[in-house]
């Protein structure tokens, strides 16, 4: 099993975090996507999509988007459960998860991608403009978060889970590397982010 990987990719950084969590080892190579490396036709045969992560398994076989392989791992190692322990759980991990993939991290990889890979097509307003949609729906999603995290420790419930994961790796893609500031008076969401970025796994 190799796991492929980059180290500024908050894709692969998501199932990094997922295997620390879990106590998982898998031998990992590194993919420089910001010299094309994930675009050569050795590596997409891995990933027509030309992405990582992409997990390769012991048949010679291959996974790739992210949750997908935390989601083979959660069925090989259940122990701890980051995806829930019921159907309830389970069904509102994935509610949780798929409000931080579409409102939370979407906006972020858009951003980037007008930022630094529009290759010149874009005026400068309509950079400015795009910039500016995918900041506001960052912000606005950033706001629901701090009111649910008012309410319980995690975003999904009272446990820690692949949603926390997902958000990690956002909350810093946007405010850490693309320098987005959010608002300041976002107090439980600093609260959670402290929490969750302190816990062993935020350092994979
Ligand atoms: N939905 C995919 C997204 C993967 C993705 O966006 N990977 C980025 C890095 S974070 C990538 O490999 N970009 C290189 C490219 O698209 O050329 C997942 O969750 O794994």
């Amino acid at each position: 099993m190799k796991l492929y990987h980059y180290i500024h990719s908050d894709s692969s950084r998501r199932v990094r975090m997922y295997l620390a969590e879990k106590g998982i080892e898998v031998p990992g190579e590194s993919v420089d996507i910001s010299r094309g490396e994930s675009h050569t036709p050795t590596f997409t045969v891995k990933n027509p999509l030309g992405q990582v992560p992409v997990l390769e398994l012991d048949d010679g076989s291959y996974l790739a988007e992210s949750i997908a392989i935390c989601r083979y791992f959660e069925e090989l190692h259940p122990q701890p459960l980051l995806f829930g322990r019921d159907p309830k759980e389970r069904a509102e991990i994935e509610m949780w998860s798929r409000r931080v993939e579409l409102n939370f991290a979407q906006p972020v990889k858009r951003l980037y991608r007008v930022r630094y890979h529009s290759g010149g097509a874009l005026s400068a307003a309509a950079q400015d403009a795009i910039e500016a949609m995918e900041q506001s729906d960052l912000r606005a999603t950033a706001r629901f978060f701090d009111q649910t995290l008012a309410q319980r420790d995690f975003l999904a419930g009272a446990d820690y889970s692949i949603a926390d994961i997902m958000a990690l790796c956002t909350y810093d893609m946007a405010v850490r590397m693309l320098r987005i500031p959010l608002e300041p008076d976002l107090d439980d969401l600093r609260r959670w982010y402290e929490a969750v970025s302190s816990r062993p796994s935020a350092r994979a």
